[in-house]
């Protein structure tokens, strides 16, 4: 692994004194790697850079640019097992969900080598004889990509590809947590063929250089995952000089299980929702909304497969829940487990995990009883914290699902088609399941939520390239000598 930036094809150590640490989570004693921390200064470069790298890059045709992200997933796919170890080591979850998080943005990445085989616009009748009218897509030109630590692989892949393949050239600037899944896949394009300047990466904190990418006037689009909080800075900072903007940002994901519903497909979605890569996942299971009469019955599997699970690093092949990422966010996740032992019943975890000193580890932690007006039943967690509430009908489900700010994604569970699709019409957030737990996305689906959730266009699908493009209206008169009705 590299262990600084890349600008115009070349790696480099920015002349800093500040560095980046890249710790193991697992072992706070392991420092994997020290970045030195890119400065505004190494923005200016990589921008200036890109923006030459634009005018070469634009004009090759989409089939071959999307040859390049084919050659990426190859790559790619045969350093599935070096990319998972990397992502482990630095982020936390468990090989296995390392693992599939790799094999998640090769998905993405083949999805994006095919749509640049299809770069397609639009054709539409003209109101006039002999018009003929249509779209095209055009490049913006240099897009500044951040990026946090929770999907270190996966979000740079799916803001990466579409965005090259659309003609755009990139600055990146992945989470100061998490550099080093994001080197290797930088170096994956290189090798892949990408030409000098395409991508630049920019290893740095977000105060500075996530900072001077959202204020830099020649990047025309920003790309934002992370906290509202920041992505709502992003997105006035960036607005104030027109810049385009999307930004996907926090959530707090109900599952609701209606009386008919399978009790033991609940308990495994919430289980998977909940705890899955230790609760830090966007779209992440906080909170159970579970009809009065399956309650104690559901309730009770949750606490025992809570206890079944086996904390530890993600590295040890028996370990079924990693650590937290960060010392911040592991002091965060405690503050909420602690908060939440005052404002509900805490039926199993509620602290950190014992005898595992060495690392950020903290105990599957289930509260029941919670009231919708609580703070854990409302803030954003990012931790393996799960709420449950008892409701006894669908409306009542539906007026505490919408009670929170975010918008993500949510789930209900019921055989009834009826109260399923009052569900889906009802909820608000950007994606809903059926019979299926509250996360996961696939490359060809659009990805995103509403609220305070998402700013902007979905990510991933046909909508990440809506993104990454402009179009063009085309008017095209072949009517020789015809008059035209300036009026109409
Ligand atoms: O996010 P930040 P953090 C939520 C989750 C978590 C909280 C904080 O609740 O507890 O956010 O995480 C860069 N200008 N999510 O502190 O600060 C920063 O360097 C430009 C949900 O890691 O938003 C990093 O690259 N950039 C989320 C990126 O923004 C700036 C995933 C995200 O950092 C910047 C992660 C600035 N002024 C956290 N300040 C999800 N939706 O999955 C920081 N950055």
């Amino acid at each position: 692994m590299h262990t600084g930036s890349f600008i115009d094809g070349e790696w480099f150590a920015p002349k800093s004194t500040t560095k980046v640490t890249n710790l193991n989570p697992a072992n706070t004693s392991e420092v994997l790697a020290e970045f030195p921390a890119a400065t505004a200064a190494d923005v200016q470069r990589a921008v200036e850079g890109a923006k030459r790298a634009f005018l070469e890059w634009r004009e090759v045709p989409a089939p071959q640019r999307a040859r390049v992200i084919w050659r990426a997933t190859e790559i790619a796919r045969a350093r599935v097992e070096e990319l998972a170890t990397m992502l482990c080591r630095e982020e936390g979850k468990i090989l296995a969900e390392a693992r599939g998080e790799i094999n998640k943005g090769i998905s993405v990445l083949e999805y994006y080598a095919g749509a640049g085989f299809r770069l397609q616009g639009r054709t539409l009748p003209a109101e006039g004889k002999n018009v003929f009218t249509y779209t095209i897509r055009r490049p913006l030109g240099v897009v500044g990509l951040i990026t946090p630590w929770n999907f270190p692989w996966a979000i740079p892949v799916w803001k990466v590809a579409p965005a090259l393949v659309a003609g755009n050239t990139c600055v990146l600037k992945p989470s100061e947590i998490t550099p080093g899944t994001a080197s290797l896949m930088v170096e994956i394009f290189q090798e892949a063929g990408l030409p000098a300047g395409c991508l630049q990466l920019v290893v740095g904190y977000g105060e500075e250089v996530g900072k001077a990418i959202v204020d830099h006037p020649d990047v025309h689009a920003i790309s934002f995952t992370g906290s509202t909080e920041t992505g709502r800075l992003v997105y006035s900072q960036a607005g104030k000089r027109g810049a385009k903007v999307t930004c996907e940002l926090g959530g707090k994901n109900a599952v609701i299980a209606l009386a008919d519903a399978d009790p033991d497909a609940v308990v495994a979605a919430v289980l998977n929702g909940a705890f899955g890569s230790t609760g830090q996942r966007c779209t992440a299971t906080s909170r159970l909304l579970v009809h009065e009469s399956l309650a104690g019955r559901i309730t009770e599997a949750l606490v025992e497969g809570a206890r079944a699970l086996k904390v530890g690093p993600g590295m040890d092949p028996t370990s079924t829940m990693g650590p937290i990422v960060d010392a911040q966010q592991f002091e965060s996740v405690l503050g909420y487990m602690k908060l939440g032992k005052t404002e509900a019943e805490c039926l199993i975890g509620g602290g950190k995990a014992a005898g595992l000193e060495q690392g950020y580890f903290v105990e599957p932690t289930v509260f029941a009883g919670v009231s919708p007006d609580a703070r854990i039943f409302q803030e954003e967690i990012f931790g393996p914290a799960l709420s449950i509430c008892t409701i006894k009908t669908l409306d009542e489900a539906l007026r505490y699902a919408n009670s929170v700010r975010y918008g993500l994604t949510s789930s209900v569970y019921t055989r009834d088609v009826y109260e399923a699709m009052r569900f889906v019409e009802g909820v608000e957030t950007g994606m809903v399941h059926v019979n299926e737990p509250t996360v996961g996305g696939e490359a060809q689906l659009p990805f995103g939520g509403i609220k305070a959730t998402g700013i902007g266009d979905r990510e991933m699908s046909e909508d990440g390239l809506n993104f990454f493009t402009e179009q063009k209206t085309v008017f095209v008169n072949f009517d020789e000598g015809a008059k035209r009705d300036f009026n109409r």
